[in-house]
């Protein structure tokens, strides 16, 4: 069995920024056209009057301050709300694929790898544009790699970890060699911005990883991947119910659980106790404890959820420096969070330092890696 790296990361921010400020104003905005044109069936109660979003409560409920979306003039246009994007030819490189091959590119030349040491592309994110042909095979051929083979899968929140045990588990048995995982996450286009309880949570970004045998990797910032550990637990409380059937079930698009649907509250309560237990019990699968670990990067939902998490590991607040925060900037990106923090927060630990990658979310899924600096 081969030892397996991650050798290096990638990111691509999405190009416009929304800040919470803006936000409200054009949810706002909306709530004042909707009670407007809606005064006489609210006035009979017959419909109910929309309530203004807050800053205030945003940054004090989730910890985000803005978001980076691939389109902000649909989003805040309070008569639309959603991004608008222009359809574009098979012929073209598609929007997902688009932001995963500037993500898996940086990842690939940080990797000190080229096109033709990669055999295995996996896109992993919570939505893909479309069932077929994989995002995963135009990627690679967009990258110029020409030999191997790559798929999309989905689990939600957890796709990035997901694939990563998948990628690592291709290296160690010999199955691929150097494998790129990529993330495109459009969170904003399945998002109801019309919707006060979740219009804040989402933005867009794509990450990306390259993981490889330790005794061949160029990469001085190369993390061992000593061990991964994934686990599911059905819950309705994430749900999405848009999918191929809806057509013939005659469902209206506009239809709310067509889009993001959550039970905030219950999530909370139920994945802090899940995330906590399963890290401190992968940890100890491999002989470790979390006062052992240098860095938490964890899923990036909400701020106070991942203090919780940091309390019952640690028995004390996690400090920025163990567990860092990147949703404040990017908002819940979903599978992507904890790989953002991972790119933005590893090349500063020393060789030997222990971390951990950890996801949670819709499903239940959770998905742990524990890593140690090679160099
Ligand atoms: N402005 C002002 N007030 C508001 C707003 C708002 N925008 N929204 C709600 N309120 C009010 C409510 O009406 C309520 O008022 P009252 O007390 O009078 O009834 C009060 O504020 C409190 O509301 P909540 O109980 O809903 O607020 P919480 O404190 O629970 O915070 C959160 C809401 C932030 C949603 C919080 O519960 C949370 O973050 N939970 C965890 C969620 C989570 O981790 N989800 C993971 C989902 S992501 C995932 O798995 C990926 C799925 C795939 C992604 C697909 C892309 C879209």
């Amino acid at each position: 069995m081969n030892r397996v790296v991650i050798s290096a990361s990638g990111l691509f921010t999405a190009p416009h920024i929304i800040s919470n400020e803006e936000l409200v104003a054009s949810y706002n905005a909306f709530v004042g056209q909707f009670n407007e044109a809606n005064a006489t069936s609210i006035a009979a109660g017959e419909v109910d009057a929309l309530e203004e979003s807050s800053v205030e409560f945003i940054e004090k409920a989730s910890g985000i301050t803005r978001r980076y979306v691939m389109d902000r003039a649909g989003v805040i246009d309070p008569q639309r709300m959603r991004p608008k994007f222009t359809p574009r030819t098979n012929e073209q490189l598609s929007l997902q694929a688009e932001m995963a091959v500037a993500a898996g590119g940086e990842a690939l030349a940080a990797a000190g790898r080229a096109a033709s040491d990669v055999d295995a592309v996996i896109c992993a994110a919570s939505n893909m544009q479309r069932p077929y042909p994989a995002m995963a095979i135009e990627i690679q051929r967009a990258l110029g790699i020409s030999q191997g083979y790559g798929f999309d899968m989905n689990v939600a929140c957890s796709s990035a970890t997901f694939a990563l045990e998948l990628a690592v588990n291709a290296v160690r048995c010999d199955t691929a060699s150097t494998v790129l995982v990529v993330n495109p996450e459009i969170c904003s286009a399945h998002l109801a911005w019309q919707d006060r309880d979740c219009h804040f949570i989402f933005g867009d970004v794509c990450t990306a990883l390259v993981v490889e045998r330790l005794e061949t990797a160029i990469s001085n910032k190369a993390w061992e991947v000593l061990g991964s550990k994934l686990a599911t637990r059905f819950s309705n409380n994430i749900r999405n119910n848009a999918g191929f059937l809806s057509r013939c079930e005659d469902r209206d698009p506009t239809d709310r659980d067509q889009l993001f649907v959550q039970e905030g509250r219950r999530v909370f309560k139920e994945v802090c106790p899940m995330a906590a237990e399963h890290i401190t019990g992968h940890l100890a699968s491999l002989d470790l404890t979390p006062a052992q670990v240098r860095r938490f990067w964890l899923h990036q939902a909400n701020l106070a959820m991942n203090q919780l998490i940091g309390r019952r590991l640690l028995g004390r607040e996690a400090t920025a420096d163990e567990a860092p925060v990147i949703l404040d900037e990017f908002a819940n990106t979903a599978s992507a969070g904890s790989i953002i923090a991972f790119h933005r927060h590893s090349a500063d630990l020393a060789a030997g330092d222990l971390g951990v990658i950890c996801s949670f979310g819709a499903g239940y899924s959770i998905g742990s890696l524990v890593v140690r600096k090679v160099s």
